[in-house]
């Protein structure tokens, strides 16, 4: 019952292209757990609901963040692209719910932080490797994954940085402390 909703939800709000995403992002996840040895159905419903506020325009966001007594950094309010993940963790929460892990991990599947769980990690590597994915090297992507998570969320956050200083847009603190944390504990999990 809470699947098929939550799935009916996620179809109302997103294009055919997004929620096509958010199907493989869930599938993706649901493998990972299997691997990893998280649980599949927490995986898989954080993958079906991580997006789900994607297709928000601005306007809607800051009002949403206004009524739910969100106070934005200054780089959070500049970068806009952070939103959905933020907003996510809060309506997943009140709408349905959902078990705290799952809103974490849906609430930094974008940015990652320091200290991630096992569940965060399985929802930030799917949403690079999912089966819809298909941007230069994601071949490359899907083999770390195999070797392990970290393995794949280094090369994702070193890519996310490298294309944000290159655009000029602001590095959350939250992406940076999930690269140097996999960084300086590398070594460990290989
Ligand atoms: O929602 P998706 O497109 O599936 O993927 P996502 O939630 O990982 O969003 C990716 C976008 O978020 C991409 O355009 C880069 C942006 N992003 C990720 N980390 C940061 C960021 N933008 C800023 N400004 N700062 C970050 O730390
Ligand atoms: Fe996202
Ligand atoms: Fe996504």
């Amino acid at each position: 019952m809470l699947l098929e909703n939550l799935k009916t939800d996620v179809r109302s709000r997103l294009s055919d292209f997004r929620y096509t995403h958010s199907l493989c992002v869930a599938d993706c996840a649901r493998e990972l757990a299997l691997r990893y040895g998280a649980d599949p159905d927490a995986a898989y419903l954080a993958g079906l609901g991580h997006d789900v506020l994607k297709e928000q325009n601005k306007q809607e966001a800051l009002a949403f963040f206004a009524s739910h007594g969100v106070t934005l950094t200054p780089v959070e309010a500049a970068a806009p692209k952070l939103w959905h993940a933020m907003a996510a963790g809060i309506y997943l929460r009140e709408t349905y719910a959902l078990p705290e892990e799952i809103l974490t991990a849906v609430r930094y599947h974008t940015t990652g932080r320091a200290g991630m769980s096992l569940l965060e990690k399985i929802l930030f590597t799917a949403d690079f490797i999912s089966a819809d994915r298909d941007y230069p090297g994601v071949g490359d992507m899907r083999k770390r994954a195999k070797v392990s998570l970290e393995l794949a969320m280094e090369e994702g956050l070193r890519f996310t940085i490298e294309e944000l200083a290159r655009a000029d847009r602001p590095i959350h603190p939250d992406t940076v402390a999930a690269y140097n944390e996999i960084l300086t504990e590398k070594g460990k999990n290989i």
